[in-house]
C-alpha cells in the first residue's frame, strides 16, 4: 500500500473494489479449474502473454497467433510481457504458472495501490506530442520512474509534421527537449508521415520496449507505422480541447521484423510518483548524482539552505534550473500525498 492516507469514503471504495476483485478472481479460478478437470488440455508449455482482457489473457501459441487462456488460482497479477507455463485447450487454454520477471513497469493506481502495466521490458519510450500538450513535468516524471525501475528511457517527440506550420510551437518543443541529450537521454523525433520511423526502428531493434505517454500522443499510430499489419485502432483528439480519447484499453505486445518486442499501452491521465521516497527521486535525476551528499546539511532539501551542492551546481551551469524545479515539484507532491 502507498503511504497516502485515505479518507473514509476512499477507504470504503477501496474495500468495495477489493471485494469485487476477489469475487472476479474466485470466478476466474473456478473457470480455470473446470477447464483443467474437464480437460482435453494439451501438455504444459512455455509461453508469452501478449495481451490482457479482464479475466483472461492472450498467450502466444505460434508467431503471430495467440490463444485466450484462463488463469489458475493465485495468478491474478499476470500482465503483458509475462513468461508463463500454459496448456492449450478448447475454447480456452489455462495458464498454470508464472515465470520470474526480469523487470516490471508499475505505477500507482487511483485506489492507493500499485498497478503493474507490463513485465520483462528493457526500454521505456516516453512519447509526447505538441498536441495534446504535454502535462507539466511529464517527461521528468517518466524519467524518474524509469530510473527508479532501472529501465532505460528514450524520449520520442511524435507528430513532428505539425511543427512545420507552427514555428512558435516548434521553438517551444525544442526548448522543452534541448536539455535532455546533455544529461544522456536520447530524443527521437517521429511522425506518422514516415519521418524518423527508421531511427525509431533501430532504437527498438533487439529490445523489449514499451510506449508510454498521454492519451492521443500517437502511440498506437506509431505501432501501425512500424507494423502495418497490427492495424491498431487510433482515436482522434477531442475537438474542443485537443485531448486524447483513451482509445487503447489494454497493453498489447508485438514482435518486430528486425527482432525485438514492442508493447503499446493505454494512455494515462497522470503518472503519480508517490510510491517513491526522496532519495529515489534525487537519484532519478542522474545529473544530480555527483553532487548528492556534498551539501552542508545531511538532510538538505535543496531549497535555499547554505552550502547546498545542488544549488551551487545550478549557479555554475552544471544542473539546469528547470530540472531542479521539476525535482522540487515532485518532492512537494510526495509531501502532500504523505501528509
Ligand atoms: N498530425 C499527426 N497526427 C498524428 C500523428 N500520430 C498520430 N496522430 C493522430 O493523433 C490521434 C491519436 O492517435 P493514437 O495513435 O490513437 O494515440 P494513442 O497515443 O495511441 O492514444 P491512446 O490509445 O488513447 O493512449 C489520431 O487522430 C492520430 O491520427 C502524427 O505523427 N501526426
Ligand atoms: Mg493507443
Ligand atoms: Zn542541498
Amino acid at each position: 500500500m502507498s503511504k497516502r492516507k485515505l479518507s473514509r469514503q476512499q477507504a470504503w471504495r477501496v474495500e468495495k473494489i477489493q471485494a469485487e476483485r476477489a469475487k472476479r478472481a474466485a470466478r476466474r479460478d473456478a473457470d480455470a479449474e473446470k477447464a483443467l478437470q474437464e480437460g482435453e488440455l494439451g501438455p504444459e508449455q512455455e509461453g508469452l502473454i501478449v495481451a490482457h482482457y479482464g479475466s483472461q489473457v492472450a498467450v502466444e501459441s505460434a508467431p503471430g497467433e495467440s490463444v485466450r487462456c484462463h488463469m489458475r488460482a493465485n495468478l491474478d497479477n499476470l500482465v503483458t510481457g509475462d513468461q508463463v507455463i500454459w496448456c492449450a485447450g478448447e475454447p480456452t487454454g489455462v495458464v498454470v504458472a508464472q515465470l520470474a520477471r526480469n523487470s516490471e513497469l508499475a505505477r500507482p493506481d487511483s485506489h492507493g495501490g500499485m498497478k503493474t502495466v507490463a513485465a520483462n521490458i528493457d526500454q521505456i519510450l516516453v512519447v509526447i506530442a505538441p498536441y495534446p500538450e504535454p502535462h507539466a513535468n511529464l517527461i521528468d516524471r517518466y524519467l524518474v520512474a524509469s530510473e527508479a525501475l532501472g529501465i532505460e528511457p528514450v524520449i520520442v517527440l511524435n507528430k513532428c509534421d505539425l511543427l512545420q506550420a507552427e514555428p512558435e510551437l516548434d521553438a517551444a518543443m525544442a526548448t522543452l527537449l534541448d536539455l535532455y541529450p546533455s544529461i544522456g537521454y536520447r530524443v527521437l523525433r517521429t511522425s506518422n508521415t514516415e519521418a524518423g520511423i527508421d531511427a525509431l526502428r533501430r532504437a527498438l531493434q533487439g529490445r523489449t520496449s514499451i510506449f508510454v505517454g498521454q492519451s492521443g500522443v500517437g502511440k498506437s499510430s506509431l505501432v501501425n507505422m512500424l507494423l502495418p499489419e497490427a492495424q491498431l485502432r487510433v482515436g482522434a483528439l477531442s475537438e474542443n480541447r485537443q485531448k486524447g480519447t483513451h482509445t487503447t484499453t489494454t497493453a498489447q505486445l508485438f514482435h518486430l521484423d528486425a527482432g525485438g518486442r514492442l508493447i503499446d499501452s493505454p494512455g494515462i491521465r497522470e503518472f503519480g510518483l508517490w510510491h517513491l521516497d526522496r532519495p529515489q527521486v534525487e537519484q532519478g535525476f542522474p545529473e544530480f548524482r555527483p553532487f548528492l551528499g556534498n551539501c552542508r546539511f545531511r538532510n538538505c532539501q535543496h531549497e535555499g539552505e547554505p552550502d547546498c551542492a545542488l544549488l551551487a551546481a545550478v549557479e555554475e551551469g552544471q544542473i539546469n534550473p528547470r530540472r531542479l524545479a521539476s525535482y522540487r515539484h515532485i518532492i512537494e507532491e510526495l509531501a502532500q500525498a504523505q501528509s
